[in-house]
């Protein structure tokens, strides 16, 4: 049941890097994962996880051998965490959670508020009830995982199918069409630290639906409402529109980061092809910061019969997945930076080096910072940072933290102070005033 239109590639991209940013040189020695391929790009290379599948030895090994994200691919629904209103169970998307912490993985979460996979409580409400209880539900799911999410689906696929451009209807948007950026605030407020994305499907190129929620973002971008980055699905059946990366681009361009997020493409001739295309597009977009599979194995996806994951069934690579690593492996790209006050990545050497993207609004700044071993393997690190004149630290999440304002320095907490050679991992802090915009400096010890 795909819900995309299925278009022959026409044209090969143009993979030009329109955008500003770092070009990189290839590496004489290519990663060989997936995971690490990426990692060399500053991207993660994420997969769609289901909690029941964990004690599958053969998927846990490529899900911690490969992969750099994960998202739960249902444990942190609406239906899944407060199947009773008012009471939240939390079970499942823990394991994922922890699973991925443990790995050194992001997690993304997914998702919020959707129409589908409500409760049937939720289903039955309307209007402020309703209302009232989505907003809740959003800050205390976020509120549950503050500090540990690296990007939330706070609004999944509101946008409907064909040439309107317009809202799907919904019990939530029947609410009113300010149900999203409620969502969105109330997610800020819960945990300032995750970057809030919309995600959507048939979104896969330049066309009435995406145009719909790019004039959205505009808005919100214009008006203030917190928003960081925009989830591009891409499931995808024969053919890749070939405005892919040209649509990524134009999100980009508004001042948000564009990841895709639930990637899988019918079993076919193509198959590999539409893969390194997809990836190619992401290195090319500066903002792109990752891209997620929807499964592992074929056997894991959702959509029986198409066979459109990297793995087969027996966990064997596919040509699929030869594709993709080649084309994060291909030199030249473009470094991601999740705001224009980004610090490009500097080359490491022996020791560590730092770099730190901001999100800020009037009055605030989450900052989160990436500290990266060099050639040698670091065992405990400390990063300083000068921050502007009246900017004040408020919180500190994955390290500890000296100082509230002027020179402030963080240290790693238990489980990321080792960092293998060439490694890297990431801490965030949040504040008001203005963010750091000096490169921070790193110690290892
Ligand atoms: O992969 C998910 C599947 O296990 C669920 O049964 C299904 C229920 O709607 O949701 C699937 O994941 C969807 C994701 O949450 C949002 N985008 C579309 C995905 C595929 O349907």
């Amino acid at each position: 049941m795909l819900r995309h239109p299925r278009r022959l590639l026409a044209a090969a991209l143009a993979l030009s890097a329109g955008a500003a940013g770092l070009v990189l040189a290839g590496t004489a020695d290519a990663a060989t994962t997936l995971g690490a391929s990426a990692a060399e790009k500053g991207r993660y290379f994420g997969a769609a996880i289901a909690a029941g599948r964990l004690g599958d030895a053969t998927y846990t090994r490529l899900l911690t051998t490969e992969f750099t994200s994960v998202t739960p691919e249902n444990e942190m629904k609406w239906d899944a965490t407060e199947p009773q209103q008012g009471r939240f169970t939390f079970t499942n998307g823990d394991r994922i959670l922890n699973q991925g912490l443990s790995n050194g993985s992001k997690v993304r979460g997914h998702a919020l508020l959707w129409h589908a996979q409500q409760p049937g409580w939720a289903q039955s409400l309307s209007g402020s009830a309703l209302r009232t209880a989505a907003i809740n539900h959003v800050t205390q799911v976020a509120t549950h995982y503050r500090g540990k999410i690296y990007a939330w689906d706070v609004v999944n696929e509101a946008f409907a199918d064909g040439g309107s451009g317009g809202r799907r209807d919904s019990n939530l948007q029947r609410t009113g069409n300010d149900w999203i950026e409620a969502a969105f605030r109330a997610a800020r407020a819960a945990d300032p630290g995750a970057k809030l994305c919309y995600n959507d499907y048939n979104t896969d190129g330049i066309n009435a639906k995406s145009t719909g929620i790019y004039t959205m973002v505009r808005d919100f971008k214009a008006r203030g409402v917190p928003i960081d980055c925009v989830g591009f699905q891409s499931h995808l059946g024969t053919g890749v529109d070939s405005t892919y990366q040209a649509n990524l681009q134009r999100f980009a361009d508004l001042g948000v980061d564009v990841q895709i997020t639930e990637l899988d493409v019918a079993q076919g001739a193509n198959q590999a092809n539409i893969y390194a295309t997809v990836t190619r597009a992401c290195l090319a977009v500066a903002r792109c910061t990752g891209i997620t599979v929807w499964g592992i194995r074929d056997t894991d996806s959702w959509r029986t019969g198409d066979n459109p994951l990297l793995f087969d069934g027996s966990g064997n690579r596919k040509a699929a997945y030869t594709s993709v690593l080649n084309a994060l492996n291909a030199g030249g790209t473009t470094t991601p930076t999740s705001s224009p006050t980004s610090t490009p990545t500097s080359v490491p050497s022996a020791g560590c080096s730092a770099t730190v993207s901001l999100n800020s609004w009037n009055g605030g700044y989450v900052a989160t910072v990436r500290v990266r071993a060099g050639s040698s393997a670091v065992n405990g690190w400390t990063v300083t940072v000068a921050l502007p004149g009246g900017s004040a630290l408020t919180g500190v999440w994955s390290a500890t933290g000296s100082g509230t304002s002027g020179t402030v320095s963080f240290g790693n907490v238990a489980y990321n102070g080792q960092i293998p050679a060439g490694g890297s991992t990431e801490f965030g802090f949040q504040g008001t005033g203005s963010g750091p915009t000096a490169t921070p400096a790193c110690r290892a010890s």
